[in-house]
């Protein structure tokens, strides 16, 4: 290498652990930091949520763009839990919204489609490289987390599935006006392999986020002590815990 090279190499190394130091200090380093793509993660999360409004809205498409064909990805759990709810038509489904709330509250799926729906047109996106846009109805997230009575120390709200998959979200991805508890599907009761009864649909992140066979919702301030304390199965799999798109 020549001098210049090792200067510029140098330089911009001490640039992202002055940008990573400011992440941290301002409360915006991702729950994986610490893997290869470490610093990257912490940029793309850190840019993310300096540069963009929290609020700013993924894009919804026309009905004559809804994709008439598309993929499934996986199949409904395979465990009695799962496949007793499903023969029964999920009457016994619940969804529990626990953790650091005033109200632990248990919702049925009845006790959802009370709540006013919305419905939105977006584009679902896999890691995989696969996508296809489709009707999603369902209850806003930030509604059934004000339902339950949000504690003032919450940070993160994490996605218990059937299955085996797990996730979360920081706070301005929950309460995104576009973030849902999803029932519906292309105005039809969400199919078993999409996630029945009710998953989590979050157009501003890539697929792997919304978590499909809910079982429960818990709110927490640090995700050091859940699981792989990494917030999400993602890492583990070999992808970023955020996926904003
Ligand atoms: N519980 C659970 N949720 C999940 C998954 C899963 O395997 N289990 N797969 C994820 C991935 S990788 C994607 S891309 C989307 C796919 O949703 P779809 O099958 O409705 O297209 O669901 C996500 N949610
Ligand atoms: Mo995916």
């Amino acid at each position: 290498m020549t001098r210049r090279k090792i200067v510029t190499a140098a330089a911009s190394v001490t640039g992202l652990a002055v940008a990573a130091n400011l992440a941290d200090r301002y409360g915006l380093v991702p729950p994986d930091p610490g893997g290869i793509y470490g610093v990257g993660e912490t940029l793309t999360y850190a840019a993310q949520r300096v540069l963009m409004s929290h609020h700013s809205m993924a894009r919804e498409f026309d009905r004559s763009r809804i994709t008439r064909v598309f993929p499934v990805n996986g199949k409904p759990p395979d465990n009695d839990d799962y496949q007793r709810l499903l023969s029964g038509k999920f009457a016994d489904w619940r969804l529990t919204v626990d953790g650091l709330v005033a109200r632990p509250t248990i919702f049925s799926l009845a006790d959802l489609m009370r709540f006013p729906s919305r419905t939105h047109i977006t584009q679902q996106e896999c890691e995989e490289g696969w996508s296809f846009i489709a009707e999603w109805t369902g209850v806003p997230l930030s509604t059934l987390l004000s339902t339950a009575g949000i504690g003032a120390r919450a940070k993160y709200v994490v996605f218990f599935p059937f299955d085996e998959n797990w996730d979360s979200l920081d706070l301005p991805d929950a309460f995104h006006p576009q973030t849902l508890i999803a029932y519906g599907l292309n105005g039809e009761e969400l199919p078993p392999p999409h996630g029945a009864p009710a998953r989590l649909r979050v157009p501003r992140q890539l697929g792997y986020k919304s978590i499909k066979y809910l079982s429960r919702i818990t709110v927490t301030d640090s995700l050091k002590n859940i699981l792989n304390g990494k917030g999400s199965i993602s890492p583990d799999l070999g992808y970023s815990w955020y996926a904003g798109i």
